[in-house]
């Protein structure tokens, strides 16, 4: 039997060399170079890159040198809000046991305005919720991004963990990770790009998962260079690359966001939904390429603002 193993054991490495020796040959230079990229460069070849941001939310507040609650000032609708019916407040972002909170609460808060026109639909702001920021704080462009974290259970939610522009504006955008709370073996992302809200273009993917991703944690990430975007859930790369260079050099440094919305792109709460709610994370980081590891021409950056 063992002899068998061992042969076994010979043929499987004989063949997997000669895939990677006829992939070499075969493939042309330009897709055999971003072969590299095809692998999630900070689990295989840990080497290359170096760890430029970690926020482990220790201690029991938010660490404001990386962070600001809600929304600036500059958002759409003075940053109380986005797209949803939630009316965001500092009380709903909280910071224990290492784990950042945001909150949604089934309540209408004293300060919300009457209902205002979002997302092409007249909307009345019927909730509490929050988000953070890092805005005009901390900034980055190229390298692979991950926040590991815990849904909201029950339908009327939309978490999402996503980046804008560091000067300012949209587009572009970059959403890391997704999900409707209505749909728990699921969650999406997309990459939207453009002059201007009238002359938009959109990327985007759902991922279907065997879990329920309001019952554990889970890591989800975007590696982003010069020449693609790729979603990872746990680790392992899902869905599609994408490699539209020209739309991926739209992209200048991008903060990041974390926000928990109210309905909006998913339904609205309704007697069924579980208050309150919780989108929880465990930490963020974001590895980059070392230097001499850079695709040529391609600038990474990371800063403190
Ligand atoms: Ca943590």
């Amino acid at each position: 039997m063992k002899n068998l193993k061992r042969s076994s054991k010979l043929v499987l490495i004989t063949f997997g060399l000669l895939i990677i020796i006829g992939t070499s040959i075969f493939l042309p230079p330009y897709l055999v170079s971003r072969l590299k990229y095809r692998i999630p460069g900070v689990f295989k070849t840990p080497d290359e890159w170096e760890l430029v941001f970690e926020d482990d939310f220790l201690g029991s507040t938010l660490n404001y040198s990386y962070w600001s609650k809600n929304y600036h000032e500059g958002f759409p609708h003075g940053g109380h809000t986005h797209n949803h019916r939630g009316y965001m407040t500092e009380d709903n972002v909280n910071v224990s046991n290492g784990i950042l909170y945001i909150r949604a609460l089934n309540e209408t808060h004293p300060d919300a305005p009457p209902s205002e026109y979002t997302y092409n639909q007249w909307m009345e702001y019927n909730f509490t919720t929050g988000a953070i920021t890092s805005f005009g704080k901390m900034q980055f462009k190229y390298g692979y991004v991950e926040a590991r974290m815990k849904m909201p259970k029950s339908k009327g939610f939309w978490p999402a963990f996503w980046t804008l522009p560091g000067s300012g504006g949209w587009p572009p955008e970059i959403d890391i990770h997704e999900f409707l709370s209505s749909h728990e073996n699921r969650f999406s992302g997309a990459y939207h790009w453009g002059e201007n809200s009238e002359n938009l273009h959109s990327y985007g993917q759902f991922f279907n998962v065997d879990n329920d991703l309001s019952q554990e944690y889970h890591r989800y990430g975007l590696e982003w260079s010069s020449d693609h975007l790729s979603w990872y859930f746990d680790g392992i790369q899902v869905g599609r690359y994408f490699f539209d260079i020209n739309a991926i050099s739209e992209l200048g440094p991008q903060y990041l966001l974390i926000n928990l919305a109210v309905g909006g792109w998913e339904d609205d709460p309704d007697s069924s939904t579980i208050w309150p709610a919780f989108y929880e994370t465990d930490y963020i980081c974001i590895w980059q390429f070392k230097p001499e590891f850079a695709l040529e021409g391609q600038e990474i950056t990371f800063n403190y603002l």
